[in-house]
């Protein structure tokens, strides 16, 4: 486990600060530390805490991950969490220099990380599929009050299954270009913060195996698809390029 510190005593200090999900490959915090990894930035890692009292009075909000440098505001969006990586360590880049790419690039790390997007549609799905098993009680309670931060209801969580096989068959297609064109990545021919987050999202379908990334059984089975529809959808060049991106620059095992 990283050398955690709590957000009031992170939030004294300068420098880099990484407000990160515990205990689990949480795909938004990994994909922020997969950033400032491939950067060769060091940051202090902090503690989301349940509570998260101590985080909202500092950044106004209670979602990891959130990256604060200095005095500055702090970032809570990946896309903002990438572009101070990218301010802070200019090199390797990456955000794509031609407009075009890096609209392209932006575009997909949105489909993959942002709201409506594939990890905010899968969690309603994961979070339905609790809620079906859970009996009522404190457990159940909190799955509740979780699932409630992200607007679930029955018809979003319908509207969410559609989304993720929508946007599984959209990766794929653009996978399958690229290689057509001879690149083994999204965008171009370099790696690019939407395939960190892809490398990083893909656990909410398909965990890294235990060596490589250790998780609660219950966490597993939560993580992994089963449903055919979604398994048919995730097409195998999904995880050949999670596996690539793993493999070539990003750390193992992982440390949560
Ligand atoms: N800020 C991210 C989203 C981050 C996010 O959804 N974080 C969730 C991951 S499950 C979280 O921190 N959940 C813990 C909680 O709500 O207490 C973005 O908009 O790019």
């Amino acid at each position: 486990m990283p050398d955690y510190v709590p957000v009031k005593e992170a939030r004294a200090l300068s420098g880099l600060r990484l407000v990160l999900t515990p205990g689990g490959p949480g795909p938004w915090s990994e994909a922020a530390k997969g950033f400032f990894q491939v950067k060769g930035l060091s940051y202090v890692p902090v503690l989301q805490d349940p509570d998260n009292a101590a985080l909202r009075e500092w950044t106004g909000q209670t979602l990891a991950p959130v990256a604060a440098y200095d005095a500055e505001p702090p970032a809570v969006a990946l896309s903002d969490i990438l572009w101070l990586a990218e301010r802070l360590a200019p090199d390797p880049p990456l955000v794509p220099e031609p407009s075009a790419e890096r609209a392209t690039h932006f575009g997909l790390l949105r489909e993959i990380t942002g709201q409506q997007g594939f990890g905010w549609s899968r969690r309603l799905v994961m979070l339905g599929e609790n809620l079906k098993r859970q009996p009522d009680g404190p457990g159940r309670d909190w799955t509740l009050a979780f699932a409630e931060k992200f607007r679930f209801t029955e018809a979003a969580v319908a509207h969410a299954r559609r989304r993720v096989l929508e946007i599984l068959g959209h990766l794929s297609d653009r996978l399958r270009d690229q290689a057509a064109r001879g690149s083994r990545y999204f965008v171009g021919d370099a790696l690019t913060g939407a395939d960190i987050a892809w490398a990083a999202f893909a656990a909410m379908l398909a965990p890294l195996p235990h060596e490589i990334c250790p998780m609660s059984r219950g966490l597993r089975r939560m993580y992994t698809a089963t449903e055919p529809d979604v398994l048919a959808a995730l097409d195998p060049i999904l995880l050949e390029h999670r596996d690539a991106m793993y493999r070539d620059h990003l750390a193992t095992p992982l440390d949560f």
